[in-house]
Parts: C-alpha cells; structure tokens; sequence
C-alpha cells in the first residue's frame, strides 16, 4: 500500500483512470542535519520524488540527507529565505501533486497522506494545513505567534473575503497546476544566491503570499486538520517582529495589487480556465468511484 496509488482523472484527464497522481514532496532546509535525520525516514511510501532545496547550509545537512535519500533530488536556492527555497522546489518537482513540508521535525510525514487525500477526494486545488481546526494543534507555536497570526489571519479574511483559520502555516499540498497562479520569481540574475538580493516572497512569508494569491486566482481550497510538533532541535530562523512585519506589508501589497489596482497583471484569463477545466470531468468520472481508490500510508521504517 502506497501513499500515492489513487486515480485521478480530473486532475489530468489525458491520464484518465489508468494512471495515478504522483507526489512530490518539497522540503526546505537550513541547517537541518540533526533533525532531517529523523523526518526523513518516516516519509510514507510511494513518494515519487523528494526534494531538499538547500539554503547554504553548513552543517552537513545535504550529505545526511542524500546518506538517508540516495535518489533525493537536492536544489539549491537562488536567492535567500524560505520563501525563495519553495519556490525553486516548486520549479524543481515533476509530481502532479506537490506536498511542501519543514525539516526541523515539526511537521510530520504520516501527514502526507492527509493531504493527498484531501486533493484527490475533494477535488480541491489546494489543501492547507490548518493547525487551528478540530485535529490540528501546535506544541511549536509561542503565544505571541499564535496572536500575531490570528490578527493577521482576521485581517487577509475581512481583506479577501477567505475563511482560512491559520494564515502562517507552512504545511500545504497543491496540484503542480497551480503554480502559474502562484507566479512565484526563482530566476536572480546570475548572481549567487548569497549575495541575491530578497524579492517579496522569498522569506517567511510565502505562505501568506501563497494564500492570498490563491484566493485571487479563485483556486477551490481545502483545510486539512495539522499537529504541528515542536522543533526537534536547534532554534527557528523566523523573528516573530521582523518577518511579521514582512507578512503584514504582504497582506497589504497583494491585497492592492489584487483587490484594488484595476492595473494589476492577474494570472492570465486562460490560466485559470486551464486550471478550472480538468474538474469539468470530474463528476462523470465519479462515476467510476469503484476505482478512485485511496490507499493508506506505510510507514518506511516500520
Ligand atoms: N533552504 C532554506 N530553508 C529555510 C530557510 N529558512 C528556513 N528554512 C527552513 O524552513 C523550515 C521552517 O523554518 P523554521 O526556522 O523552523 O521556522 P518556523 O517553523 O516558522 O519556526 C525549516 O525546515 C528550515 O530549515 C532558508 O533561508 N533557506
Ligand atoms: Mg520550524
């Protein structure tokens, strides 16, 4: 039994029912040796492709990783952050559906599983993790996090008109359709990615731009209920003031620039249309519901 042997025909119609979606997982890292020692081998089975994007780090993370995971595929980031780390994973992965996750431990691989099924079963373009619905939780989040992302949250839902229920939340899966409505920048310019200047997105507050350009793309979007786990080990790289402040300007630029700017470049009428039309399909393939199979997670080191 396989994480990733389910059938979807809606999603890529020319695949029909004999095929199934494939699943890429995005996994930034900075200095996660001591702690992607233990995520990775819990990583549900049936994964197509694992991809680390590598912030420069020093500690080994990269050859523990590859030690664990000879067939991973490792990417280096153009620029720095977080944010520009998912993006070039994104660029990197091949699967139809794509499951961005941390590496300090926190977020747990048996999730996976969760997410995948969400996609597949709900037809949802997007399922965001939520920490703050009945089966998530957090033992990683301070109080003052936890504050600061619920107004945050507040004001993108009153902005937006979203219900999301946890705005800053880094575990997330999408169809890898959707990645021209994220219109994310990986390229820098031929410099190094050290002395790469940040563009807007490339730090920690990607998945607030993620969510906000979701909802502007009218993307379908499903919460999946996440325990969030302390860090395993080592100290965070997010300044709750600083990159709070970068989330709330995020807030306030792709709000004008979607809901306010008549001007704004929107992602392409048929862009959306491409992503909209697979679904068309959907309900008389459901038909064959016999055959959309989901099939439970195994977990590799058991
Ligand atoms: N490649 C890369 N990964 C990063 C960077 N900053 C953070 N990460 C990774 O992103 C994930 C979340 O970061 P973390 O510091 O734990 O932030 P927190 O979970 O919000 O407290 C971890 O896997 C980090 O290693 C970065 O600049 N580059
Ligand atoms: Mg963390």
């Amino acid at each position: 039994m396989t994480v990733c042997e389910v059938v979807t025909p809606w999603a890529y119609p020319e695949r029909q029912l004999t095929s199934r979606a494939t699943v890429s997982v995005v996994i930034p890292a900075l200095n996660e040796a001591e702690n992607i020692v233990h995520v990775l081998p819990l990583l549900p089975t049936g994964i197509d492709e694992v991809i680390l994007v590598d912030g420069g780090s020093t500690d080994g993370t990269v050859e523990v990783a590859l030690s664990l995971r000879p067939d991973m595929t490792v990417v280096q980031q153009t620029r720095r952050g977080k944010g520009n780390a998912l993006a070039c994973g994104f660029a990197a992965a091949t699967g139809d559906i794509i499951v961005m996750m941390d590496a300090d431990g926190s977020t747990h691989p048996a999730e996976i599983s969760r997410f995948v099924a969400a996609l597949v079963e709900s037809g949802a373009d997007y399922a965001k993790g939520s920490r703050f619905i009945p089966g998530g939780g957090s033992h990683d989040i301070t109080s003052c996090r936890r504050m600061g992302n619920k107004v945050l949250n507040l004001l993108v839902n009153t902005l937006c008109r979203t219900r999301y229920t946890d705005l800053c939340y880094g575990y997330n899966a999408f169809w890898r359709r959707c990645l021209p409505a994220f219109d994310l920048v990986t390229d820098n310019n031929g410099t190094t990615s050290s002395s790469a200047e940040m563009l807007w997105g490339d730090g920690f507050e990607i998945e607030t731009l993620l969510n906000i350009r979701v909802a502007g793309a009218a993307l379908e979007v499903v919460e999946v209920p996440s325990f969030e786990r302390g860090r395993l080990s080592g100290t965070s790289n997010l300044n709750a003031v600083s990159d709070g402040i970068r989330v709330l300007r995020t807030i306030l630029v792709e709000w004008r620039r979607r809901y306010v700017s008549s001007s704004e470049t929107r992602p392409g009428m048929g862009a959306i249309l491409e992503l909209h039309a697979p679904r068309l399909e959907r309900e008389a393939l459901l038909m064959n519901s016999g055959e959309l199979d989901y099939c439970g997670v195994a977990d590799r080191s058991s």
